[in-house]
């Protein structure tokens, strides 16, 4: 559960059945999964009044935490700048393949350029350990309730990295296709991995997360002949979200793709 966005909190739920648009049914549901409140099928009480008020008192501490990650954010972004640091922010859901994608890609990029990294997980030091073995820099940070990785997390790793100038640095997010995108952590550019064992509707299910990235990485296409995912449905519905968004296809495990996405990275290096 994190106390520091919000989302353990109801947010205003509202559960319907497929093909039902008019009536809401209230639930508080916490991201554990846990139902503390719920008014069954065909009750649609009306309890505004005191969800009003707590609502609103849940807006403005949520536009407090956010205010206060965006001006953190803001000094980050200026050391980054100071110091000609490019650094990318990796979000997806859990397990769509960001360390291995990052396993890739390091040796491919430090032959030309300082290549450092900062793991965000729940807990355990696996990703750490897993790109420690490439010799570059990587501290982990372990958010325990968090959900998210916040500014503050980043301006606290950055001190204990030793962080060249005029490199790279790769932070992988807390594997969450929701919160991670409400926090600017001071990067150049947010780039989304979805994999094709998640449905092709992702986009459509978490918009915010779309909206937010500058580039989206679909992985795993070795997998592709054996599961029921439309790449091309699934970038028209990326792109509808965002206009911008630039698309990757790549199989971190295969290496197919990988040439453009190096590519991508370094003309990225190199315009700076
Ligand atoms: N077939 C296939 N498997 C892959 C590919 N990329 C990653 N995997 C596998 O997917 C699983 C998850 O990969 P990770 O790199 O740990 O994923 P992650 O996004 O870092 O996971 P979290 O940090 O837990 O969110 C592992 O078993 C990988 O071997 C790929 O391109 N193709
Ligand atoms: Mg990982």
């Amino acid at each position: 559960m994190c106390e520091t966005c919000g989302c353990s909190t109801d947010g205003g739920a509202v559960l319907r059945k497929p093909g039902q648009t008019g009536y809401h049914v209230h639930i508080s549901e916490s991201c554990d999964g846990s139902d503390s409140h719920h008014h069954g099928e065909g009750h649609p009480h009306d309890h505004s009044h005191h969800h009003e008020e707590s609502s609103s008192r849940k807006v403005l501490l949520e536009q407090d935490v956010l205010l206060k990650n965006n001006l953190l954010a803001e000094r980050n972004r200026g050391f980054f700048e100071a110091r000609n640091i490019f650094a990318l922010n990796f979000l997806s859901s859990p397990g769509s393949g960001k360390t291995t994608l990052l396993e890739k890609t390091i040796p491919l990029i430090l032959s030309h350029f300082p290549v450092a990294v900062i793991e965000g997980d729940q807990q355990t030091t696996n990703d750490a350990d897993r790109i420690h073995i490439l010799g570059v820099p990587v501290i982990q940070v372990n958010t325990g309730s968090g959900c998210h990785l916040d500014a503050m997390m980043i301006n606290r790793a950055l001190k204990e990295l030793e962080l060249q100038n005029n490199s790279l640095l790769c932070i992988e997010n807390v594997g969450n296709l929701v919160c991670p995108a409400m926090f600017d952590l001071g990067e150049a550019l947010k780039v989304v991995v979805i994999s094709v064992t998640e449905g092709d509707d992702k986009p459509l299910k978490y918009p915010n997360m779309f909206h937010e990235a500058d580039l989206c990485i679909l992985n795993k296409i070795d997998l592709l002949p054996y599961v029921d995912f439309d790449a091309r449905k699934c970038r028209e519905n990326a792109v509808r979200i965002n206009h911008h968004l630039e698309w990757l296809e790549v199989s971190a495990k295969t290496g197919e793709g990988l040439d453009v996405w190096q590519q991508w990275i370094e003309n990225k290096l190199k315009q700076r």
